[in-house]
């Protein structure tokens, strides 16, 4: 008898492994997702009957909305291309930090991922422009730069780089933590040993406030803060209340130094083999759910500056005085990198932003 249900059992899984037509073969043979990264994976749609297989990252935790905003782009291309393109859907940096997810992507080895702007620059010195300290006054004018002439033009910067750029959703703006002390003035940010994303523009302008900065990837960020190999970081507060970091920060302050957008990239090599078609529902796709994802990642602004609170943090709500004595500190930065940058495109986003307020 038991050996009747051990065959039973036998069968019924080979037949199930059959009706997958060989999807988890494939998946582990071209992934270099880990095992616990592929179970996580999401895919609604058997990749084994899909004609296209989209494998998409992103940096942050299942419950950024940066996340929310992969599962939305998932379910518009899969509905609208009847499951004939499937999206994988990989977080936390699952399959790797920004720079390595983009590299992944130039090689043709992945197929989108969606970094924050600021390590872009690495590979197109262009992107600095959008962190140029205090440049955004808030969303709305973000999103009209962003959607308009000058955020087309650095979308189209990509291709030589081997990437096809669709959209840009949002990272936010960047406010400080810290294990130290309170930050409320410049005087502050003296000898704190702070991490910075891989941007020499971030990394100038922290040394120009007095403090000692790191660049370092996101990936590595958690376990810095906690072995206190830096003092502290910036992020939005989302991102700070979503991925803990409170449980090692005891200080948040408001500074919003800089709007971080996130830019929605897909591997050239993949984009350019995609039928007309499909890369049209690609593309609409990216721009949809990238407006879903900037509408929950503003919602939630409130929810996570309580969340902090009720869980200890000691908030500081920076005073005008205080901004203004950073923005004035941080010149010279934006100065000398305007060379390199070009002149021409700052002053143009410039004028963006006034023309959108
Ligand atoms: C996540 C990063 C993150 C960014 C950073 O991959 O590195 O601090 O703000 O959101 O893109």
């Amino acid at each position: 008898m038991k050996k009747l249900a051990f065959l039973l059992t036998t069968l019924f899984l080979v037949l199930l492994l059959a009706a997958c037509g060989g999807n988890s073969s494939s998946d582990s043979d071209d992934s270099k997702a880990t095992g616990e990264a592929a179970e996580e994976a999401s895919s609604n749609v058997a990749a084994g009957d899909a004609e296209y297989k989209i494998r998409a990252s992103i940096g942050l935790n299942s419950e950024h909305p940066q996340y929310k905003g992969l599962l939305k782009f998932k379910e518009i291309v899969e509905a609208e291309t009847d499951g004939a393109i499937a999206v994988e859907t990989y977080h936390s940096g699952q399959l790797g930090d920004d720079r390595t997810a983009m590299e992944a992507l130039q090689l043709g080895s992945q197929e989108v991922t969606v970094p924050s702007t600021a390590p872009v620059a690495n590979f197109i010195p262009e992107y600095a422009v959008f962190d140029i300290p205090f440049l955004f006054p808030n969303e709305q004018v973000a999103d009209a730069v962003l959607d308009g002439k000058v955020g087309t033009k650095l979308l189209e910067m990509l291709d030589e780089q081997n990437l096809v750029g669709l959209a840009y959703w949002e990272n936010g703006f960047r406010d400080m933590s810290n294990s130290k002390h309170p930050i409320e003035s410049i005087a502050d940010f003296d000898g704190l040993k702070i991490r910075t994303m891989e941007n020499d523009l971030h990394l100038a302008a922290f040394r120009e406030l007095g403090a000692n900065p790191t660049p370092m990837a996101f990936t590595e960020l958690f376990t810095a803060l906690q072995q206190g190999t830096v003092d502290g970081q910036e992020n939005p507060l989302s991102t700070i209340y979503l991925e803990g970091f409170h449980e090692v920060q005891d200080y948040v302050s408001d500074t919003h130094h800089i709007y971080t957008p996130f830019v929605f990239l897909v591997s050239k090599p993949f984009f350019d083999g995609l039928p007309a078609e499909y890369q049209e529902i690609v593309r609409s796709a990216a721009v949809e759910a990238g407006q879903y994802q900037r509408e929950i990642n503003r919602e939630a602004n409130e929810e996570y500056k309580q969340g902090l609170i009720d869980e200890g943090v000691e908030f500081t709500e920076m005073s005008e005085e205080a901004i203004a004595e950073m923005r004035d500190a941080v010149k010279p930065v934006v100065e000398e990198f305007s060379e390199k940058i070009g002149k021409e495109l700052v002053d143009e986003i410039y004028q963006a932003v006034e023309d959108a307020q």
